[in-house]
């Protein structure tokens, strides 16, 4: 069995977690804060069997799309004041960072 943590952006998760439970996967969400953007983004764990790994990871390229968004950086170079000390980037987000990680034992009580 593998984990599968998945950090996707909220508006995709509601759509790819129907997916999911649509084809029996149990899923687990979590709401997460990216670190770069500080924005609030959504991490998925998703138990499921090898042999399925490959449904689960087209099922979530389908679901999760790329975005693009600014943000802004300071500029290290720029003189004091604040209007001029930040540049605006544009990033693009997404679709989706999943690690993939072992299942030593997966137990229900
Ligand atoms: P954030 O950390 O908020 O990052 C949002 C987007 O900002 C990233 O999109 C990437 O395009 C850009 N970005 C992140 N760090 C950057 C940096 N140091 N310099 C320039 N641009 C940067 P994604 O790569 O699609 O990542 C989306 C979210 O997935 C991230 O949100 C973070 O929550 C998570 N993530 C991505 N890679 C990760 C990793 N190696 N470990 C843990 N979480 C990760």
């Amino acid at each position: 069995m593998k984990l599968l943590i998945a950090i996707v952006q909220d508006a995709d998760v509601n759509f790819l977690i129907d997916a999911l439970t649509e084809k029996g996967y149990r899923v687990t969400k979590l709401a997460t804060t990216g670190g770069f953007l500080k924005k609030g983004n959504t991490t998925l764990l998703i138990g499921v069997e090898e042999d399925n790994l490959d449904e689960v990871l087209g099922l979530i390229e389908k679901n999760c799309k790329k975005r693009n968004t600014t943000t802004t950086i300071i500029n290290p170079s720029a003189e004091s004041s604040l209007l001029t000390n930040t540049v605006p980037i544009e990033i693009s987000v997404g679709g989706a960072t999943i690690f993939i990680v072992d299942v030593e034992k997966y137990i229900q009580l």
